[in-house]
């Protein structure tokens, strides 16, 4: 595709599809009109993808999640297609900025956090290795919500990503389902016919999902929830208008919003609801799909390989058993074998509040006839595993974990330590009864998006140095080692952090008006606002070292900037406190005239993956403290790496496999681990002991209490100060002080640049590992037994 090519597929969409005179155009016209014209160059290699599967009878892997957090589409199908530099020659001949046009497109904020950028990582890499794959998910009207600080506090906004044209997307009339909730059931004998007393109907809208060098596109198949019956004509004429637009509304409840808690179940029956409408949808279309392929259902275990991302789509086991069993006529037992012989299940936390159990009172009248065949599978399998009674349903709840479990054939952790911890804690009972059940897959990030997109300064030297087949094959990273020898090189490298961290600071200049020096150490915390990220440990830190440059100012210190971002669930109210906390240290701290060239802090609003390109880049140290055994793997600490940002972290998640790759004296680590936090938590006052034993912790809590950072309101943080002081479930105290003494080291190694470069170089160099291509062969191997599609080179 010329350059004249892609001009005139843009003007004519400009023209055609927009109905817009290039004259009086403006950026959202050219958005939408380039994203279409580079849609056109997709639909090609997406039929042809499709095309080969059919032909060659191919296995297809089906990834059903709740979250898909995909964020802008534009730059990295154009990246993918090899486009970038043709595009940028396109508008610069218009004389219209590339850059403008980039950043108007809205994020597609399906997507909580981790589990969500994960999923969308891994359709990149189904694509880019050729697998056969469909994403299903949910096309939520309004996204993650958009965070705003009034006075240093979170406000939430609803999210409007559909509020324009979006342009990657096909409507699929043809593909519709009806979906039934509650209602009752007539069982005779074996067989049982449920009556749904509600209904909705599931449409599909398809997004088209390139892979790197285009040659493989994958369809994002996302259902919106539409009434049966669109208007109550009689009611509207009898004037009753609210009444006639009711069933309308009703139905679409199930797909205007994506649920903004990521660790607390709250058992609501829309959430309910929202799993079970687009989890049927996807299996009735599964279904449909093999059928025209197959007519033995037999063989659906070695055509299909359904994946269920967390429990969200755990009603999946007892659906497809309806269906074989109820709708197929299939045997009970039959039935419950070939849909484990499809289903796998990846755990992403361990966290007890963060595993669903549904109450039987909600799920029986909601889904009256899975509740029966939840107890019937339960039954099934404590028969066939009678020496110990694992039940989903315990205590008058539908525990999912335990369901998925029971319902999969491979059961994955995310990271080896949380793989392992998982065997340990949670499933240990399950794992004793399938030892060979549980396998690690220890997570991924696509480089397309979180190196080559996102940081074109570094690309453009490891292109320069080992050439650019390393964007497909990330292990071949290994090959700038022996350039990391070469001062030249280390030079390149920090010029390139360099370029990123003006830009970044020009980014915060623009849009906080606060001014940092790119000279200093960036100092990056970026994540959901958990208190087992401790983002409070962070701020106490930052509060610490201010007293403490405060105390003496020319002590040597070294410049640093703290930056954070992050969103909390609206109703997780200690979290929302410290967002509010690290704003107020914010305020005080850049307003101090003794340390404003030593320390300045920054909280960037509505963090999104948007955002998070923009701060990865440009970091020099990624912020990585979980109380270790909480966080299930981490992808940011992916990212932070691969980008030359070291880390800062505690043996938890896939901290632990980072520093096997980078060495230990590439690594920062700090803290107990989590054999050493199960012992810690059980010694008395662990929390007030830890206090009295560091002056610099027990002087950054004085501080917070007095109301050095809300003079307004002293005790603001009283109840912060309360958990710390007598609960600090998350030890925060008790690794405080190891992590101020790590950070003051850290201080030191930045002093020496050409030492810090060399350990930023040798992160890049050796975390090839952790593209997610990497991660989804090993799921193609371990769990789906499913192959790439031989395509032309
Ligand atoms: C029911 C509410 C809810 C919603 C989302 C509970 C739990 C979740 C997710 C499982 C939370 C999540 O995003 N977990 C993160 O998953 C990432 C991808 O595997 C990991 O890297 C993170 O460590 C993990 O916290």
């Amino acid at each position: 595709m010329t350059e004249a090519d892609l001009r005139d597929s843009l003007l004519h969409h400009l023209k055609y599809s927009l109905g817009k005179d290039p004259a009086h155009a403006h950026i959202y016209d050219w958005r939408v009109a380039l994203s279409l014209a580079v849609r056109d160059r997709i639909v090609d290699p997406w039929f042809n993808a499709t095309r080969a599967t059919y032909a060659g009878q191919h296995k297809r892997v089906y990834y059903l999640s709740m979250e898909f957090l995909i964020g802008r589409l534009l730059e990295d199908a154009i990246v993918n297609l090899g486009l970038l530099d043709r595009s940028k020659e396109v508008f610069e001949e218009l004389g219209i900025s590339f850059e403008a046009v980039l950043e108007n497109e809205p994020d597609a904020a399906l997507g909580n956090g981790g589990l969500g950028r994960l999923a969308a990582c891994f359709l990149d890499s189904l694509s880019t290795v050729a697998c056969p794959a469909h994403g299903y998910g949910i096309r939520y009207e309004h996204g993650l919500f958009r965070q705003r600080f009034v006075d240093g506090r979170q406000v939430e906004e609803p999210e409007t990503w559909l509020s324009g044209k979006h342009a990657w997307e096909f409507e699929r009339p043809e593909a519709t389902f009806e979906i039934g909730f509650g209602g009752s059931v007539v069982e005779s004998g074996d067989q049982a016919v449920w009556q749904p007393e509600e209904r909705v109907i599931a449409a599909a809208h398809d997004t088209p999902i390139i892979g790197w060098r285009g040659k493989w596109a994958n369809t994002l198949r996302l259902w919106n929830a539409k009434p049966t019956r669109i208007f109550d004509l009689e009611r509207f004429n009898r004037g009753e208008y609210a009444a006639a637009a009711e069933p309308e509304a009703l139905a679409r409840t199930i797909s205007r919003v994506l649920y903004p808690d990521d660790t607390t179940e709250q058992g609501k029956a829309l959430r309910l609801k929202q799993e079970y409408f687009f989890t049927a949808a996807s299996l009735r279309d599964i279904l449909r799909r093999f059928l025209t392929e197959y007519d033995d259902l037999r063989k659906l275990p070695h055509k299909v390989a359904i994946q269920l991302n967390d429990t969200h789509p755990a009603i999946a086991g007892p659906e497809l058993v309806r269906l074989l069993h109820d709708d197929k006529g299939l045997d009970f037992e039959e039935s419950v074998d070939i849909a484990r012989g499809c289903l796998s299940y990846t755990n992403h936390t361990l966290l007890p509040e963060a595993l669903e159990r549904w109450s039987e009172g909600l799920m029986g009248s909601l889904l009256p006839r899975h509740l029966r065949l939840i107890e019937r599978i339960d039954d099934l399998h404590a028969r066939r595993n009678p020496t110990r009674k694992v039940t989903a349903i315990e205590h008058g709840h539908v525990k999912m974990g335990e369901l998925s479990f029971i319902m999969a054939h491979r059961i994955n952790g995310v990271s080896a330590l949380h793989t392992d911890l998982m065997k340990q804690t949670v499933f240990s009972e399950l794992n004793r009864l399938h030892p060979d059940r549980i396998v690690n897959e220890t997570n991924g990030v696509t480089p397309r998006r979180w190196l080559l997109s996102c940081n074109p300064a570094l690309s453009g030297l490891i292109d320069k140095s080992i050439g650019n087949d390393w964007v497909g094959h990330l292990d071949r990273l290994s090959e700038l080692e022996p350039h990391v020898e070469d001062a030249g090189f280390r030079h390149e490298y920090a010029e390139a952090k360099k370029k990123n961290k003006v830009a970044l600071a020009h980014f915060v200049r623009e849009t906080e008006g606060i001014m940092l020096d790119p000279d200093a150490m960036f100092d990056i915390q970026i994540k959901r606002i958990h208190e087992y990220k401790r983002q409070h440990l962070n701020i106490l830190e930052t509060i610490a070292l201010w007293r403490a440059m405060r105390e003496n100012p020319n002590a040597g210190w070294t410049p640093r900037v703290k930056i954070f971002a992050g969103k909390a669930a609206p109703g997780y109210i200690f979290a929302k406190k410290i967002i509010h906390l690290i704003n107020d240290v914010a305020r005080t701290v850049n307003a101090d005239p003794a340390t404003s060239d030593l320390l300045k802090v920054a909280y960037l609003p509505n963090y999104n993956v948007t955002l998070a390109e923009r701060l990865i880049p440009a970091a020099d140290l990624s912020e990585q403290i979980s109380t270790a055994g909480k966080e299930a793997s981490g992808t940011g600490n992916m990212k932070f790496a691969l980008n030359g940002a070291l880390t800062i972290g505690t043996l938890d998640g896939a901290n632990v496999e980072i520093r096997d790759h980078v060495g230990a004296d590439n690594f920062f680590l700090f803290g107990m681990t989590a054999p050493e936090v199960i012992e810690r938590r059980a010694v008395d006052e662990h929390a007030r002991k830890a206090i009295e034993a560091s002056p610099e912790l027990a002087g950054a809590i004085a501080d917070i209490e007095s109301g050095v950072f809300s003079p307004g309101e002293p005790d603001r943080y009283a109840d912060v100060v309360e958990n710390l002081r007598w609960s600090d479930y998350f030890l925060v105290c008790s690794d405080f002080a190891s992590y101020y003494d790590k950070q003051r080291e850290v201080d030191g190694v930045y002093l020496d640049q050409e030492r810090w470069m060399r350990m930023a170089a040798l992160n890049t160099a050796r975390t090839g590992w952790f593209s997610s291509d990497r991660t989804i062969r090993g799921y193609m191997q371990d769990v789906w037994s499913a192959h790439s599609v031989p395509i032309g080179s």
